[in-house]
């Protein structure tokens, strides 16, 4: 469900948010600021990432996203995302949450359904039964969705050449169509799930996409926290 600054309301938050988009939105830019945000007002702030935010993570990324030995097939990418995912919730995301810290994750769920679903061709509802498995019911206040042309995500990855290697390469390849349906798809997701989606216009400066996102982190702030537990 789409929401506005002005029509998002939480009655209480987990204190789990994400990030989402096509390549080079700017969402781990973002998640900085979003992070100095929390902690000025005191919070504690876990910013964590899918794939590879945990220790058995790192290694299913490089398997997914660098494939030292073979690349995965289609159905078995689907399940190294899924299985960091499950491990992402039991060990970052419920227990971050459970203590009350703010968990903000650079993508979630919603890039397989993009990714693997729209990008892909696999079929939605196998989708949704894997992903179902993976997060045990654990669903974030907010998405925050950097909508953006693909074509300039992927100019600014690229041009990001001093920076470290972040192992999109399998993705980065793909075809200027297939990042088109992944940001049709995004989109779509966030007219039909049920969780509230920030769009935001990811074309504009870094201080505008965070003036944008402001109100909707104050909204949250304002929320009485209930524990999602580990
Ligand atoms: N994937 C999947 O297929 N299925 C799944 O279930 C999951 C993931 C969870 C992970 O790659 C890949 O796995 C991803 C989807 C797939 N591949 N793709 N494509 P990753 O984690 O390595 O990369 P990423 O998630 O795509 O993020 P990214 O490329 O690092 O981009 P970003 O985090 O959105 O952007 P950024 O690093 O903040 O900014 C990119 C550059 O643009 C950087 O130089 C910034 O300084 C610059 N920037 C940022 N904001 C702006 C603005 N507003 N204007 C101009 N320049 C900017």
């Amino acid at each position: 469900m789409r929401v506005t600054s002005n029509s998002f309301a939480p009655r209480s938050a987990s204190g789990f948010i994400v990030l989402e988009g096509v390549n080079g939105a700017g969402k781990t830019t973002l998640q900085n600021r979003i992070a100095e945000f929390f902690k000025t007002n005191a919070q504690e702030v876990i910013t964590t990432r899918e794939p590879g935010a945990t220790a058995l993570g790192k290694t299913l990324r490089s398997l997914v996203l660098e494939h030292p030995q073979e690349a995965p097939c289609e159905m078995a990418e689907l399940f190294i995302f899924a299985a960091d995912r499950a491990q992402h919730v039991e060990k970052i995301i419920r227990p971050g949450t459970a203590r009350g810290a703010w968990v903000i994750s650079d993508r979630y769920f919603y890039s397989t359904v993009a990714f693997q679903g729209y990008g892909r061709g696999i079929n939605q509802n196998t989708i949704n039964q894997i992903n179902a498995l993976a997060i045990a019911e654990t669903r974030p206040d907010l998405v925050i969705l950097l909508d953006l042309d693909p074509a300039t995500g992927l100019q600014r990855t690229q041009r990001r050449q001093h920076e470290p290697v972040t192992g999109t390469d399998t993705f980065e390849k793909e075809t200027l169509a297939f990042h088109t349906r992944i940001r049709e798809g995004f989109l779509s997701m966030a007219d039909s799930m049920q969780e509230a989606f920030a769009v935001i216009d990811a074309a504009q400066n870094q201080q505008h996409i965070f003036d944008a996102t402001l109100p909707y982190l104050q909204a949250l702030l304002k929320a009485p926290r209930v524990g999602v537990g580990a």
